[in-house]
Parts: structure tokens; sequence; C-alpha cells
């Protein structure tokens, strides 16, 4: 074989291989159902080394006639997990635990997301690694509880399908707070664990 096929077959090796490694990152993402609700798209983001938390995410539809309520029971990635909400107040961003479940309405469609409504790991276990899963089980006041898969992005990465950027607080989360652009990060919580 002459060198330059070589290196032809070796970027064809490398295109196919890092498909390969695309597709078995997505596939990770399955849907879930429990009871009248769909659980759409689970990620979750690689945290640095050191990391004392991190977030999961997904989208939740009410598909049944009555509301129910969304709690995290645990996960093995971490010795706590919790429901928090963002909000902004005085210009800075907190966010806190969601007292007894985060309410999905009937019809309703909620998307926990960078920024906004999230899972959050606490007390990690060990750091998020892109491209390996973590899991968490839910838990619905109605439905009941599901184990869910969380398929782990790149620190940083947008929700999947959304453009990139992914908005300024995950800009200020991929560099230390005191660099960040956009409003300050307040944490709320307990144990003072960064989202
Ligand atoms: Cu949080």
């Amino acid at each position: 074989m002459t060198e330059r096929m070589s290196t032809l077959v070796q970027s064809a090796l490398a295109m196919t291989i890092g498909i390969l490694q695309f597709t078995a990152v997505t596939a990770q993402a399955a849907d879930y159902d429990v009871g009248s609700l769909h659980l759409a798209q689970p990620w979750s983001r690689a945290t640095p080394k050191g990391a004392s938390a991190g977030a999961a995410y997904l989208t939740v539809t009410n598909n049944g006639a009555a509301p129910d309520r969304l709690s995290c029971a645990g996960s093995d990635a971490a010795a706590q997990c919790q429901i928090h909400t963002m909000s902004m107040e005085n210009g800075v961003m907190k966010m806190r635990p969601v007292e007894g479940g985060l309410e999905i309405k009937p019809g309703e469609t909620v998307t926990l997301k960078p920024g906004s409504d999230h899972l959050m790991l606490m007390k990690l276990k060990h750091p998020l690694e892109a491209g390996k899963t973590v899991e968490a089980t839910l838990q619905f006041d109605k439905a009941g509880t599901i184990n869910v898969a969380f398929p782990i992005l790149a620190m940083g990465a947008a929700a999947p399908g959304a453009p990139a950027g992914g908005g300024s607080i995950d800009d200020g989360r991929a560099r230390r707070p005191n660099d960040a652009a956009g409003p300050a990060l307040v944490v709320g919580t307990a144990s003072g664990g960064r989202l």
C-alpha cells in the first residue's frame, strides 16, 4: 500500500470511529415512560476534577389528567440529589431546592436545562466524565419512581438540539466565577455546592 493510500485509509478509519463514537453517545439517551409521564432527552455535563456538585437535565411531559410532582430520590454518583430552581434576584442568579417536588401540570412539558430548573447532584462521589452516563432515580408523587440514565456531555456543552453557546450563565460556569462576564452565580444550597 502506498503511503498516500495508507493516509487515506487512516483518515477514513478516523472518520468512521468518530461517527461510531458520536452514534454511541447519542444512542445512550433513551426516552422513558412512567405512568402518564413521558421523559425525554436526559443529559448531564462533565464536571471538573474536585467539583462537589454536578447537574442533570431532561424534559418531562405530563400526558395525564392530574398534576404530578418530580423529586430526585438518589443517584449512583452523588450522596444527594435534589431538584433545583433558579431565579434572578437583584441581578444575581440564585438557585434553591424545590420544596415538595417540581409540579408538572396536566398537558404541560417542563424542560430542565442549564440556567433553569435542574437536577442537582450534590456531594459527588467522583467527577462526571464526558462519554459516560450518570444514573438517577426520579420520583413522581403519583406515577412512582423510575431509574434514568443521563449521558454525560462535555463540560459547558449546550443542551442537545439547542444552538451552541447555551447562554451567559453557562458561559460563566466554564470560566472561574470571578472572570464571568454574566451575572454572578450565587448558590443557595446548604452545602454550598456550585451548579
Ligand atoms: Cu442546583
